[in-house]
């Protein structure tokens, strides 16, 4: 059987759009099913064993899929035969795919027919081989020899005004090792625009955690969830987008534990699961998992958790020491009476109509968190793409402090990381405002000046190169045009760069909309054997939980001709610097060891570290609050929020689009085109409504339509064409797939304090197809 040599189909045909009932539950038996006849259809059967076994394995690579952690000895918990997920083997398929993009592919197609081209259609081409150049006033992509590619960067790089006019992306699949050296490379050159995927993911968190508890990460373990007695996940997919995530839900269940999803769709892996790695998973209807489901409205968040503040403060005072951890609020937290005495009185019409949930199940909330002993919050984009999510987040943790459910086993707060490895790119110094005291380290350890103005993030990226000021973008990994917003401005910024350069494992958006000369940088994936000057190497990551560990890759790579990102960093450095530069790039590329003992001296938390992450399970960075509830923060304490109460208004006649991922697509990498959990088949361009919205709005079930949305300052932007689909969401919450609905997102649509553009409250105009 060779199904790989299957051209990719040619054309999608979004009018066989087909709909079914949602199912009202996640995973069993079609899941295996699903993730090995993926696997075998782009990597043929062979590969996909031998791949599939090596998965999150400790002789493996870390899954390219999503941040969720691996189970740990050290935990007393153990790894199983397969540690992966349906949507974590599409993923590895993705990238072990057979499927090539070579010179003759971009012979054959001029750019501007590509830009055409879905972005399913791009990502099913294949892997990219060699890398290619787009000249300036050129029609196609041609090859260019790796030494050339280096020379062309380096000198439009030597060229400009100022470093600050070039722009440095990363992704969060680049390795711990990549990530250190880009930053430093980046540093070195004399700049801090280091925008990443994360500033538009869960940098809300970030912003509000380090305010709350003196550190942007969770402070869960698996194990802490495995004994949780009450999970709360909140804005949260996780049967698409976390599916491991339900084996934990699922063992806590086991011990007794209670869910409560807060969401405004009724999410299958939210509902029901069933465990294909367990015998009474595959049979019968599944584990029910949530024993709440508040079917909020978008944005309405914030007015649940204030409400719920409000009823335990309540109860509290009619029975002082039952509900208040007083102990753990005397003595570590700061801000508790201001905060009661904001939530002592709460305007119900508001909550209401913030959540459009009933009274009765808020109180039910309430009882169930007065009630817990050892409570999780999870979240994730529901909560971190609204104007006022790092209010919301901090919310949370208000509820978390009062109740003291910080730094105790079976307790504290989880926002669940999208990229494998987007944590540990922070860690390494990926972001446009590093603290001083990582800037003062790195300029020390390597003596080199380290610029202290903070850079560009994504938004502001954005602006900057539509303004005129931003004139290089270099992206490590990702697909920056079609991930951010206000798609058709941010397309007009991108091409009006001198120079776009790419490093990417696959074709994307980002390739078609090219700077005046733009280059495609193809590069090793996960997967893949890293062969350099001292041998095989292997690359370490960093998971949603802390925990740091080794990826070592295994499989043939896609071409001879694929550098390494480190390697690919290492030459532009040289480039760039010369070779006396007072960075040794050259032994870094052949031996990433000499990577490891550098982010020892630098990265806190890192000392010793080519040791630590050769143990069997790697090891966990420290995390203050979870380790010892001590709180580097401005009071030295957990510190209490105050918020007003805030969510999105929606004009009459309008709806709020959410902006979200199917169930066969990893952010603009599209798999296919089944939806299966929402049972919708064969389409992406559809936008699901509340049937009633639809009968009061005067459109039906099936209906062409034009999204039209609306912001503050009168300015409309449009996308054509899409089906309406009836669906059981929340009243006047719509939702569309990212990132066909990205051109709708205004860029100055962003959260307040984390600049995150807000994907998941859009007022929108539903007209009749154009
Ligand atoms: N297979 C797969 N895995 C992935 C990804 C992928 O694309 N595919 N992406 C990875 C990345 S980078 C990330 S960040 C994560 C994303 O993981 P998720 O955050 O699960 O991703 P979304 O699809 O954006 O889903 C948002 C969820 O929040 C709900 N929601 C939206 N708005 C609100 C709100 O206002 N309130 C509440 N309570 N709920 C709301 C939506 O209905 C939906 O269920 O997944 C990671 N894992
Ligand atoms: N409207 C809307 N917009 C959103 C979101 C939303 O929910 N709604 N979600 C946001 C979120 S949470 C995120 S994280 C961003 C994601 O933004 P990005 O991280 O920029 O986007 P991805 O689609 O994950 O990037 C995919 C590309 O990465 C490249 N790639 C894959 N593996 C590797 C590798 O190992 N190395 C290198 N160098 N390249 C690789 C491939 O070429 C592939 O085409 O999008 C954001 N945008
Ligand atoms: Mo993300």
């Amino acid at each position: 059987m060779n199904v790989t040599r299957n051209a990719p189909r040619a054309d999608i045909d979004e009018a066989a759009l087909e709909v079914h009932k949602p199912k009202e539950w996640a995973a069993g038996i079609p899941g295996v099913a699903v993730s090995l006849l993926r696997g075998v259809e782009q990597m043929g059967a062979g590969r996909t064993v031998k791949t599939l076994r090596l998965l999150n394995q400790r002789d493996g690579f870390d899954c390219p899929g999503c941040a969720w952690p691996e189970p740990r000895a050290e935990d007393g918990e153990h790894r199983k035969l397969a540690e992966f997920c349906e949507n974590g083997a599409k993923a590895v398929a993705e990238e072990a795919t057979k499927r090539r993009v070579g010179r003759e592919f971009f012979a054959q197609h001029p750019v501007e027919e590509l830009h055409g081209r879905t972005d399913y259609w791009l990502g099913q081409q294949g892997r990219l081989t060699e890398p290619v150049v787009l000249r300036e006033g050129g029609t196609h992509y041609e090859p260019i020899a790796w030494d050339e590619a280096f020379r062309l960067i380096a000198g439009k790089l030597k060229e400009l005004d100022s470093p600050d006019e070039a722009i440095f992306y990363t992704s969060g699949r680049t390795s711990n090792e990549a990530a250190f050296l880009y930053q430093l490379l980046v540093r070195s050159f004399g700049t801090n625009n280091l925008p990443d995927c994360s500033n538009m993911c869960h940098e809300s968190s970030g912003a509000a955690l380090s305010e709350a508890y003196g550190i942007g990460k969770g402070s869960v373990s698996l194990a802490d969830i495995h004994h949780a007695d009450l999970i709360v996940v909140v804005g949260q997919n996780p049967g698409t987008n976390h599916p491991r995530m339900l084996s934990a839900l699922e063992e806590a269940k086991g011990r007794g534990a209670k869910v409560i999803a807060v969401n405004p769709l009724p999410e299958a892996g939210l509902m029901r699961f069933k465990n294909p790695q367990n015998p009474r998973g595959v049979v019968g209807k599944g584990t029910p998992l949530a024993d709440e489901f508040a079917q909020i409205r978008l944005g309405g968040d914030l007015a649940l958790f204030q409400a719920v503040g409000h009823l335990l403060l309540s109860w509290e005072e009619a029975a002082p020491g039952t509900i208040v951890d007083r102990e753990f609020v005397e003595s570590s937290t700061h801000g508790f009476d201001d905060w009661a005495k904001n939530l002592r009185e709460i305007d119900w019409a508001a909550i209401d109509e913030a959540t459009g949930l009933d009274r009765d199940q808020i109180e039910r909330i309430a009882r169930m968190i007065a009630a817990s002993e050892r409570t999780v919050y999870c979240w994730a984009m529901g909560v971190t793409q609204h104007r006022h999510a790092v209010a919301t987040i901090q919310e949370i943790s208000n509820l978390a402090f009062a109740r003291g459910m910080i730094g105790k086993p079976g307790a504290g707060l989880c926002p669940v990381r999208g990229h494998s490895n987007v944590q540990g790119d922070r860690t390494m110094g990926v972001w446009e405002k590093m603290p001083e005291s990582f800037l003062s380290r790195l300029e020390d350890e390597f003596g080199i000046p380290v610029p202290r103005k903070h850079g560009l993030d994504t938004v502001d990226s954005i602006r900057a190169m539509r303004d005129g000021r931003g004139k290089v973008f270099i992206g490590m990994g990702g697909n920056f045009a079609a991930a951010t917003p206000d798609s058709g401005l941010t397309e007009r910024a991108l091409r009006s760069c001198e120079l776009t350069v790419h490093v990417s494992t696959k074709l994307n958006r980002s390739h078609v909309v090219p700077g005046r000369t733009a280059l495609i940088l193809p590069t090793l994936g996960r997967t893949e054997r890293d062969e350099q000057a001292a041998g095989e190497q292997f690359v370490t990551v960093e998971d949603s939980m802390s925990c740091v560990h080794v990826s070592r890759g295994r499989l043939k790579p896609a071409s001879e001709h694929l550098l390494s990102e480190v390697a690919i960093i290492c030459r532009l450095a040289t480039e760039l610097f010369g070779a006396d530069h007072a960075v040794p790039w050259r032994d870094f590329e052949g031996n990433y060891d000499l990577i490891r003992d550098r982010i020892a001296q630098v990265v806190p938390g890192c000392e010793d570290y080519n040791a630590k992450v050769r143990q069997p399970d790697g090891f966990v960075l420290p995390h203050p609050p979870r380790d010892s509830r001590s709180f580097r923060t401005s009071t030295g304490k957990a510190n209490f929020t105050t918020s007003e109460l805030e969510f999105p208004r929606v004009p009459s006649g309008r709806l709020l689009l959410q902006t979200l991922r199917s169930h066969d697509q990893y952010n603009t990498t599209i798999y296919g085109l089944s939806d299966r959990y929402r049972g919708i088949e064969d389409a992406r361009r559809v936008v699901l409504v509340n049937a009633a919205d639809l009968a009061e709005l005067g459109f039906a079930d099936g209906q062409l339509v034009d999204l039209v949305s609306e912001w503050e300052d009168g300015s409309e932007r449009r996308a054509e064409h899409f089906r309406v689909v009836a669906y059981p969401t929340a009243r006047r919450c719509a939702a569309a797939y990212f990132p066909e609905a990205n051109a709708l997102v205004p860029l100055d649509s962003v959260a307040k304090k984390s600049n995150t553009p807000v994907s998941k409250a859009i007022v929108l105009r539903l007209e009749p197809a154009s």
